[in-house]
């Protein structure tokens, strides 16, 4: 090797996830339906990964303004990237039921005969932070319809546990993927000049304690009495530090390098605070969970045991190092 020695021996995410569906024994039965629909995901982070980089340039300099003369309206990026999920989605004909975030009813693909597989997505998580410069994401959880089902909305009201996929990207100095199909959770970054996910965080774990909590306290009078004394005590402990970016795939994803505890609980305004189960509380606690950490509700119920009863349902989290949740736990007495 010389002094800039290349790694050439790389693990792309394409790689990864042949080889893994290999390993859990899903190609058995093989038809390679979970590849073909995990392809088209990759091509949508890239996609929006792509977009969102340019649309900054083209909102500062009003490109838009100066050289469309038909008048169109630079459309907005959560309309734009809700679309190229949904189509990317729709291209894969491995998904027959698609929940977005920006779609209030449920999308069914008629076009997908024998598609097997159930989609639920916030296409651009964090999206009121875009103009400051600050990392948005997409938040993705993939479930499998149920058997004999052609694609109902009850293929997606189900305990979290029944997931098969859970994932994000997080679109920030650089693009990084997180992904777990429930044999441990692994991280890629994404190399732009070669256009593919490498693998950088192999088996990721997070740290079991760390004295950081995350949550927006502008909240705090809306709070349950015993989640303001228990924020109060983590103050007074002296030793936390506050980290909130208020985008939820950031927040997330420097608790999972760092540790610590991140919550969105309920308050006056929403009894099941902000954050939505199928596709931002359901894959997030999978994703945290398999990497040795903890996912609970305001009453300390395992976010994973719950079950919507519609695609938009929210619930309140704690989420994070095993050793932090359990401090709440304690504070609450469960
Ligand atoms: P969004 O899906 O409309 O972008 O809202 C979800 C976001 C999360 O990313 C973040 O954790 C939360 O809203 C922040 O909410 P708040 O601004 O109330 O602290
Ligand atoms: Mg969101």
């Amino acid at each position: 090797a010389n002094d800039q020695s290349i790694d050439t021996n790389i693990t792309t995410l394409s790689t990864f996830i042949l080889n893994s569906q290999k390993e859990l024994g899903t190609t058995k039965n093989a038809t390679g339906d979970l590849t073909l629909l995990l392809n088209s995901l990759q091509f949508a982070f890239k996609f929006i990964s792509h977009t969102i980089n340019k649309s900054e340039l083209i909102n500062l300099i009003g490109v838009n303004n100066t050289i469309n003369s038909t008048g169109d309206v630079q459309k907005k990026l959560d309309v734009l990237g809700d679309e190229i999920f949904i189509n990317a989605m729709r291209n894969s004909g491995k998904v027959k039921v698609l929940v977005s975030e920006e779609q209030e009813d449920l999308i069914i693909f008629d076009e997908a005969t024998g598609a097997k597989y159930c989609v639920c997505c916030d296409p651009i998580d964090g999206s009121s932070n875009i103009d400051a410069g600050v990392s948005v994401g997409t938040i993705v959880s993939v479930f499998k319809i149920r058997e004999n089902s052609d694609g109902t909305i009850h293929d997606v009201l189900r305990s979290g546990d029944d997931m098969v996929v859970a994932c994000y990207a997080m679109y920030g100095a650089s693009t990084h993927l997180m992904i777990t199909f429930g044999n441990g959770l692994n991280g890629f970054t994404l190399d732009t000049s070669l256009g593919e996910f490498i693998l950088t965080y192999k088996d990721m774990k997070l740290p079991e304690l760390r004295s950081i909590y995350s949550i927006n306290e502008g909240n705090y009078s809306g709070w349950a009495p015993e989640i303001q004394n228990f924020i109060d005590d983590l103050k007074k402990t002296k030793q936390y530090n506050a980290r909130y970016i208020g985008s939820m795939v950031a927040d997330v994803h420097r608790t999972l390098l760092y540790g610590g505890l991140f919550s969105y609980p309920a308050d006056g305004k929403n009894k099941n605070g902000k954050l939505r189960l199928l596709y931002e509380a359901f894959p997030m606690a999978l994703i945290v969970e398999q990497a040795g950490g903890k996912a609970v509700n305001d009453k300390g119920k395992r976010i994973l045991d719950l079950t919507p009863k519609n695609i938009h349902d929210k619930s309140s989290i704690w989420l994070g190092s095993s050793g932090e949740v359990d401090k709440y736990l304690s504070y609450i007495k469960k």
